[in-house]
């Protein structure tokens, strides 16, 4: 009867290194572009330790409102960010302009 050969221990040290490169943990940011009235894209998901970041194009100020939840003031022709601590799926919308609605899934 035959056994496996032995994989050298340095080839699996290589393995491991580059399971590690190819898989980095990374925060991103995820970009939502305020123009006319409209949340762009309206619907998004991210993970836990992710940033939204809302870019205002329109020369007046909204807000990303949850509803017994957080919001966040984005003034005329600005962005302002949201890193995201909790797993969660929210509807949003601007306290200013309840018709502009967004939805937003956290994933842990
Ligand atoms: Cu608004």
């Amino acid at each position: 009867m035959r056994t496996a050969l032995p994989v050298p221990k340095r080839c699996l040290w290589i393995a491991l290194a580059l399971t590690i490169v190819a898989a980095p943990v990374q925060a991103e940011t995820i970009e939502v572009t305020i123009d006319k009235l409209v949340f762009s894209p309206a619907s998004i998901e991210a993970k836990v330790g992710d940033t939204i970041e809302w870019v205002n194009k329109d020369a007046f100020a909204h807000t990303a409102t949850v509803k017994g939840g957080w919001e966040v003031m984005i003034p005329p022709k600005a962005s302002a960010s949201l890193t995201l601590k909790t797993a969660e799926a929210v509807d949003y919308f601007c306290r200013f302009h309840p018709n502009m609605k967004g939805r937003l899934v956290v994933w842990p």
